[in-house]
This record gives structure tokens, C-alpha cells and sequence, in this order.
């Protein structure tokens, strides 16, 4: 009777801690032995030449949710999932929104539905609380976090979801008393306002002019402010899409204080500027997201970020929308102001290669960053480790093996998600993920799809140890 039902075998085998030669066997869908000559397992998979990682975890992507304002996203959790495994992820945190009225519960009710049957990889979810009254800060939240929701986004901008800093408040001492971690997404409401007004009153309407009404500044008071408001509570938060340096030097000041502030980027604000938001017409449509990606000194300071660890994880903020779509980026038409394009980038599936090829391969980061910041940190921050993000004996065998040598020039008929098209078409990537596995089943190879939809599962989060802890990294 063979010991292992898969042995991947040679692979140079990344954790956030090693790089070592092994094989892994796996059985039961865990990690059951890391070693050398592991004996021969029901199925053999060779990864000689090739370098081997915990499947990734996307700790910030949207998919499917309830929009409001007659937009839709392009990818549900079948298409985003899909993206997710042929792009090296194996764990999506995507949101349960709280509309203004809406229960939590309800909510989190709701979106179970719209997942059931339809994932490729493993989901968490986040929850978005949009509507802080008494029942959700003194049972909805306690009772979710008790459930296995225990990271909640709360947003400084947006008229339908944003918290003035008294509710934040509320939040985070909830977040504090339970061992919940809250997500803190940093821009100046009224500053966009004002901006946007200004911008308009001068006839600049055009999607370029999106930067100009979110810039560097708007996001620094917020960071700021977010930072302060966590510290007067004493407990961890985590800023996230965190676009340049001058919301970073708030962070990394707040961390130099002692305050636990964990931070996150997003491949826009690496790979896109400002300019890219510029182009012929309504192209530049295609870029809007918020925080607009800056400028190449902000892309500077946010690799040194990540590079010096002030930010924890690397996410994509997938938000699928369709350029070309009435529904997607043209909701207004394609002459529409900028202020009136919705929101948000695609990003799941380029997410790792982009980082690995132009970090790891490209030498700004060793493969062990890699590791932490797209798989073990954001499983640690929201309570999925060790379960998920690493490669030990005992996690889930959620495993991608890298061709180092493979070169791919990005188009947007390489990818699986459901929108139109990619921010990052034409560049060519060296490195590319070849094999994607989910609890010890291929979910991917070779780009073909060998898995079934609907084997994704949920998993409830464990309080995340860094509140638990009470530190940060
Ligand atoms: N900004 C967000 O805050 N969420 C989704 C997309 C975006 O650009
Ligand atoms: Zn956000
Ligand atoms: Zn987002």
C-alpha cells in the first residue's frame, strides 16, 4: 500500500522562512512529508526545474457583489476563482457588503448564495459594515467574528459606504474587545468632493482627471487619520491598496511609534501611473481604481515598502469591470465624467506572475518575500494559518509550481477572468505558474483546466493572530 496519494517530487520548494530541494508527499489533501526520495506516491508529479510555493492567498479582491448604482462586476466566483487558480491562487477573501439598512447577517446570507457551487479554490470572506448602528456593534459583529468572519473592511470615502471617525471608532473597539481585524480603506471624503467639484466646474471631466481629484495628499490625511484613530484604540488595523509614499511614511511613522499597523499594495501601484489613465478618448477608463496609481517615485517607494516589510500583503483588489459593457466602465457612456466610472481593475490572476517575474526573477525581492507577502502574511493577518500559506506538514496541499524559464507576453485572451480586457497587456513576464493544486488536487496544468466547479470550500477565519498576539510583524 502506497504511503502518499501525490508526491511532488525535485522541486526547489519555497516557504517564507527556506528554499529547499524536497519532495512533498501529500495525502488526505495535507502535507503529510517533506523530504528527500519520499517512496512513490499513487500519483507522481515531477517539478525538476521547476520552483514550488504555497498557493496564493488574495486577501483583497471583489467578486460578485451587489453594486447599488446599476454596474456589475464581470466575474462571480466561478470566472473569479477560475482566474485565481491559473494564476497561482488558492484562496480568495472576497466581500460580503452591508448596504446602508441591510443586516450584516443578511449580507453574509446573500453571498454564501451567490458562491454556492461555483468555486474552483477555497473562499473566506471579508464582511464590508457600512451601517453602524447598536445591533451591529453589539451582536452582529461579535456573533460573525465568533462565526469565522473576523476581518471587516470599513471605507473614509464612498457616499454609500463611508464611516465619519466617531463610527470608526465604534469599529475598531469592537475589533479590539472581539479579535477582529479591520481593514481601513484611506481616502479624504470631502477633499474628493471638493476636488471633484472644482474639476468638473472646469470642464475637466475626462478620466485622467480622476487622479487629480484623489491625489497623494487626499490619502495621506486619511492614512493619517486611520493610523491615529487605531492607535487611540490600541489595536491592530490594516490599511489597505496603499498607493505611494506619502501615505507609507504614515504607516511606517505609526509603526515606528509602536502602533500595530499592518499595510497592503496592489500590482496597480507598481506596474500603472497616472499617466496610463490618460490615453486616446475613454481608454483611460480602463485605470481608474482608487487610489489612482501615482507616479515612478511612488512606484520606487512602494517596492522599498515592500521590500523593507512596512506592508504585510500583496493583493490585487480585483474589481472586474468591463470596459466596453453598459454595465462594466461605459455605465454612462463613453463621454461619462470621470467621477461617474466605476470604480476598480482586474487583477486576480496576474497578481503573482507580475510580482514573481518583476520581483523575484528581476531581483528586488528574494522568493521568500514572495512568499510572505502573497500567501503566509496575508494567511496569518485574517486567521487562515497554517492552514493555508505555507508548506509544512499538516496544511492544506495548496501548492503551485513556477517555470522560471517560461516567458509570457500578457494578453488578455491568456486570461480566465470575465472582463475585457488587462491593465498589464504586453508586458512580457519571465516565470509563469504551470501547475496550481487545491488540497491536494489539480486544479490546473499546463493551462488546462482539470478540476471541477464547486470544489471550492468555505472557510471560516480563526481570530487573526496578530490581534490575538497583540503585535505585528
Ligand atoms: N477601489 C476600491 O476601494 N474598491 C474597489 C476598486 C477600487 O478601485
Ligand atoms: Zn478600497
Ligand atoms: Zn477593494
Amino acid at each position: 500500500m502506497k504511503e502518499f496519494d501525490v508526491v511532488i517530487r525535485n522541486g526547489t520548494v519555497a516557504t517564507a522562512g527556506d528554499t529547499m530541494s524536497c519532495d512533498i508527499g501529500i495525502d488526505g489533501g495535507k502535507v503529510a512529508a517533506l523530504g528527500v526520495s519520499l517512496p512513490e506516491g499513487r500519483s507522481e508529479i515531477d517539478a525538476t526545474g521547476l520552483i514550488v510555493t504555497p498557493g496564493g492567498v488574495d486577501a483583497h479582491c471583489h467578486l460578485d457583489q451587489p453594486m447599488g448604482d446599476g454596474s456589475e462586476m464581470a466575474d462571480d466566483f466561478e470566472s473569479g476563482t477560475l482566474s485565481a487558480a491559473f494564476g497561482g491562487t488558492t484562496t480568495v477573501i472576497p466581500f460580503a457588503c452591508q448596504m446602508k439598512g441591510q443586516t450584516l447577517r443578511a449580507a453574509v446570507t446573500d453571498y454564501h448564495e451567490r458562491a454556492k457551487g461555483k468555486a474552483y479554490v477555497d473562499y473566506a470572506f471579508h464582511l464590508i459594515v457600512s451601517d453602524v448602528n447598536e445591533s451591529v456593534l453589539g451582536q452582529e459583529l461579535p456573533a460573525l467574528i465568533e462565526d469565522g468572519y473576523t476581518s471587516f473592511k470599513i471605507y473614509m470615502t464612498y457616499d454609500d459606504l463611508k464611516l465619519d471617525d466617531k463610527d470608526i471608532l465604534d469599529v475598531l473597539a469592537v475589533a479590539k474587545r472581539e479579535g477582529g481585524m479591520t481593514m481601513i480603506h484611506a481616502e479624504n471624503s470631502d477633499c474628493i468632493k471638493w476636488l471633484t467639484e472644482q474639476l468638473v466646474a472646469a470642464g475637466c471631466t475626462s478620466p485622467k482627471y480622476h487622479a487629480a481629484s484623489r491625489p497623494a495628499p487626499v490619502e495621506r490625511e486619511a492614512t493619517h487619520r486611520a493610523v491615529t484613530l487605531a492607535e487611540i484604540v490600541d489595536v491592530p488595523a490594516l490599511i489597505v491598496h496603499v498607493s505611494g509614499e506619502e501615505a507609507i511614511r504614515q504607516i511606517r511613522e505609526g509603526q515606528a511609534r509602536g502602533a500595530r499597523i499592518l499595510g497592503e499594495t496592489c500590482p496597480q501601484y507598481l506596474f500603472l501611473t497616472a499617466d496610463d489613465l490618460d490615453l486616446d478618448g475613454f481608454e483611460g477608463a480602463k485605470y481608474i481604481c482608487s487610489p489612482p496609481p501615482r507616479d515612478k517615485s511612488n512606484q520606487d517607494a512602494v517596492w522599498k515598502a515592500l521590500q523593507s516589510g512596512v506592508f504585510q500583503v500583496f493583493s490585487s483588489d480585483h474589481a472586474p469591470f468591463r470596459f466596453d459593457d453598459r454595465k462594466g466602465k461605459k455605465l454612462k457612456g463613453d463621454h461619462a465624467c470621470f467621477n461617474h466610472v466605476p470604480n476598480g481593475i482586474p487583477g486576480l490572476e496576474t497578481r503573482m506572475p507580475l510580482l514573481f517575474s518583476e520581483g523575484v526573477m528581476k531581483g528586488r525581492i528574494d522568493l521568500q518575500r514572495f512568499v510572505q507577502l502573497t500567501a503566509t502574511e496575508p494567511a496569518r493577518v485574517y486567521g487562515l494559518y497554517p492552514r493555508k500559506g505555507t508548506i509544512a506538514v499538516g496544511a492544506d496541499a495548496d501548492i503551485v509550481a513556477w517555470d522560471p524559464k517560461r516567458e509570457v507576453t500578457l494578453t488578455n485572451g491568456l486570461l480566465h477572468h470575465n472582463v475585457d480586457y488587462t491593465p498589464y497587456a504586453g508586458k512580457v513576464l519571465t516565470g509563469w505558474p504551470v501547475l496550481t493544486m487545491s488540497r491536494g488536487e489539480v486544479v490546473c496544468r499546463n493551462g488546462d483546466l482539470v478540476a471541477q466547479k464547486g470544489r471550492g470550500a468555505f472557510l471560516p477565519c480563526d481570530r487573526p493572530e496578530y490581534v490575538k498576539a497583540n503585535r505585528v510583524a
